[in-house]
Parts: C-alpha cells; sequence; structure tokens
C-alpha cells in the first residue's frame, strides 16, 4: 500500500489495520498525587479482557491487548489465552516490568549490583516463558534505569551491563519472537538516562540481530522533536518493532493519541504509510500505552482507536502523484498543499462506511453507550479489589 490509492484501497487498509490495547489502561491510574477511582473498573486481567472486547466489538480493530507483568500475572496463561479467544481477541505484546521493585533504586540490568543484575534478567527471561504460553510474538522492554547526577556511576559500564542483559533476552527468544527496546528521554531518572533515545536503542538492536527492534513511544521525546523522522528512518532500516500511541502537552503525559496534537500523528501515519509499515509484513506493532485518569476508560481507548484511524485514513488519501511532482518541481507551497489537503480531509464519513462494511455501527462511542456496557459494569463490579497502574 502505498499514500494516495484508490478509495477502495484506502478501505481495505483501514479495515485491515490492527490495535492493541493495553490492559493497564483499563484500570486506575493517576498521578503521583492522586489516583481517581472510578466505577467499574476491572479487578482482574479476565475482566480487563472482558472490557478490551467491548473496544474491539465496536471498532472492529483492536483485536489483541498488550499484557503487563507482574501486573497481568496469572497461574494459567494458556487460560487466559482461550478466555481471550471466547472474546474475538488475542494476547499481544508483553510488556516487562522491572522499574518497581525496591531493589531497582539503581536500576535492574544495568544495576552496579551483580545480584539485581541477575534478578531483572530472570524477570525478563520470565517474560520470555510467558510469551510461549500466550503466543505472543513481542517482548516489550522499557528500562528506567539511569542516573540522577553526574558522577554517580559509571555511563560506559552501564551500556556493557544493559547490552550483556539484552544479550541474554535475546538468545532466548524463539524463531518467531522478537523483542522491542522502548526508549525515553528521562524520568524516572533525571541526569542520564541508560536508553534515551532512538539512537541508542538502534545501535543495541543492530548489534544483537534482526529480532531486536526500536519501539517509539510517542510521548518519551523532548519537546519539537521530529518524530515522523525517525519512524521514516527506522522503517528504512527495517528496525521500526512498533508505536506505543499516546499524547502530551509536557512530558510524558499518556493522553489520548491525536488528543493534542492531531496533526502530528497524521505525520507520523504519513511516515508509516509512505515506508510501507502498514503492511503486516512490514511488522509495525500499533500498540496504545496510555492512563486514563479523569476521563471514561473504555470510550477514552474507542476514541484513541478511532483516532488513529482517522490519521492512517488522512495519511493514504495524501496524493503521492502529485506530491511527488510537487517535490520534484521544487514547489514548495504546492507540496505541502499535497499534505496540507489530506490532513484537512473529513474522513469521518469514509471511516462510517468501513464499520458499516463490517457489520459494525458507524458510531462507536454511541454504541458503546448504547450498549449498557458502562451501567452493567458499575453495578457487577463491586467489591474486590480494583487494577491500577501498579497493582
Ligand atoms: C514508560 O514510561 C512506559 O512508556 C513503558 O512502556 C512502560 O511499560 C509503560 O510506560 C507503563 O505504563
Ligand atoms: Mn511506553
Amino acid at each position: 500500500m502505498t499514500a494516495g490509492t484508490s478509495k477502495d484501497a484506502v478501505k481495505a487498509a483501514l479495515t485491515t489495520q490492527a490495535l492493541e490495547t493495553p490492559s493497564w489502561a483499563y484500570g486506575n491510574s493517576g498521578t503521583r498525587f492522586k489516583v481517581f477511582a472510578q466505577p467499574g473498573v476491572p479487578r482482574t486481567t479476565r475482566e480487563k479482557l472482558d472490557d478490551a472486547a467491548r473496544v474491539h466489538a465496536h471498532t472492529g480493530v483492536a483485536p489483541t491487548v498488550a499484557l503487563h507483568i507482574p501486573w497481568d500475572r496469572v497461574d494459567d496463561y494458556a487460560a487466559l489465552g482461550a478466555y481471550a479467544a471466547e472474546r474475538g481477541l488475542r494476547l499481544g505484546a508483553i510488556n516487562a516490568n522491572v522499574f518497581q521493585d525496591d531493589d531497582y533504586r539503581l536500576g535492574s540490568v544495568t544495576n552496579p549490583d551483580p545480584a539485581i543484575r541477575r534478578k531483572a534478567l530472570a524477570h525478563l527471561l520470565e517474560c520470555v516463558d510467558i510469551m510461549d504460553a500466550t503466543g505472543s510474538r513481542d517482548l516489550k522492554l522499557w528500562f528506567s534505569d539511569g542516573t540522577n547526577y553526574p558522577g554517580q556511576d559509571d555511563l560506559r559500564t552501564r551500556q556493557e551491563r544493559l547490552a550483556d542483559a539484552l544479550r541474554a533476552v535475546h538468545d532466548r527468544l524463539g524463531d518467531d519472537q522478537r523483542m522491542l527496546l522502548e526508549y525515553k528521554l528521562f524520568e524516572p531518572a533525571f541526569y542520564a538516562t541508560d536508553v534515551p533515545d532512538w539512537g541508542t536503542a538502534y545501535a543495541h538492536c543492530l548489534k544483537l540481530g534482526p529480532k531486536a527492534r526500536v519501539v517509539v513511544d510517542t510521548g518519551h521525546h523532548a519537546p519539537g522533536t521530529n518524530i515522523e523522522f525517525i519512524v521514516a528512518t527506522l522503517l528504512r532500516e527495517g528496525r521500526l518493532g512498533g508505536f506505543d500511541f499516546n499524547s502530551r502537552f509536557y512530558a510524558d503525559d499518556d493522553l489520548m493519541v491525536g488528543a493534542a496534537d492531531p496533526f502530528q500523528l497524521f505525520r507520523i501515519m504519513y511516515e508509516v504509510v509512505r515506508g510501507g509499515g502498514l503492511d503486516p509484513a512490514a511488522g509495525v506493532a500499533f500498540m496504545l500505552d496510555q492512563c486514563h485518569n479523569i476521563e471514561a476508560k473504555i470510550p477514552a481507548i474507542i476514541r484513541s482507536v478511532m483516532n488513529v484511524q482517522e490519521a492512517t485514513a488522512k495519511a493514504l488519501l495524501v496524493d503521492a502523484d502529485a506530491l511527488a511532482d510537487a517535490q520534484r518541481t521544487g514547489d514548495v507551497l504546492a507540496a505541502n498543499g499535497v499534505l496540507m489537503d489530506a490532513f484537512s480531509t473529513d474522513v469521518r464519513p469514509l471511516l462510517a462506511d468501513v464499520r458499516e462494511d463490517l457489520g459494525l455501527a458507524p458510531d462507536p462511542l454511541g454504541a458503546y453507550d448504547r450498549s449498557g456496557w458502562q451501567e452493567r459494569i458499575g453495578k457487577e463490579r463491586v467489591g474486590g479489589e480494583q487494577a491500577g497502574w501498579g497493582a
């Protein structure tokens, strides 16, 4: 699929695009100041899957759910997979968590203490065991590792420790499994993060081999970073593993994707389309990584899926021939105009058609409201402990 294809091809591409929703977005979340509990929030991973099934039922394009371990730890992952399948879902990426134990105060796989490094690596390897049981293709690795003060630890040695751990995980992956390495400029480390940017992540992935790819979390950059350039570059190199979509006004805000800057999302999706990244063979995983602290969670996730679809539709509508002509002749304004025409197109009627072709209601949010699910979970999910970021 290339940019500027016919309306039918655009519709077909939109029908086959698959988005992965994160289990943790269905649970309670907040800031370091306050977590606001909401009625009807899932108590278990199975209830998170029940909610994810509603998102898929109303959008038709969200068939997989990412798990975060240990937040989603269960005794029987094969049974969890079967539970998902009964609801028309599959289990997606396994997200490792080496950032919430007291032991990790000075880092996980880059900690100066070899015993703590071994503990962190054991968790990463356990996540690969879980992938074997769930049939998941992707292990998503994000490290909170870093230092707060100059001189606190040796920057180069920490890179060596990181490389050693990544090598051990890479060697453990099966033929059809991949590792996606996520970078983040800062937070919780404030001086030097061990994987701060795509260049560092890419350098590690290159050394490891083709199963290692970079994941772009759209909230993990300095303000003003040209994320679409990073996307274009990683796609060219065959190392774009996927996205953690969300949006931000300030730092890693984890707001609904497309809410803060729909134009940026369009530019990113244009580079995805331009680089062939919508083709499933390109292996780009389109995942959300968001928190819904004050808004209702399930409709927020539906809205986020719709926002990605709208940006994708607009990207597909870019007139590739007109753009190439304008670029060839150096017509700056015409070239920019081609992109802006696509961005300014109201694609909502087209997406309503796509949904009707799938046998769905054209308005996913209205359909969700009418379904009565929100009232039902509010009444039924009483007692027990609500899932939350970190629980
Ligand atoms: C880190 O900020 C991150 O983006 C990683 O993907 C974590 O797994 C996730 O957030 C936790 O919400
Ligand atoms: Mn992320």
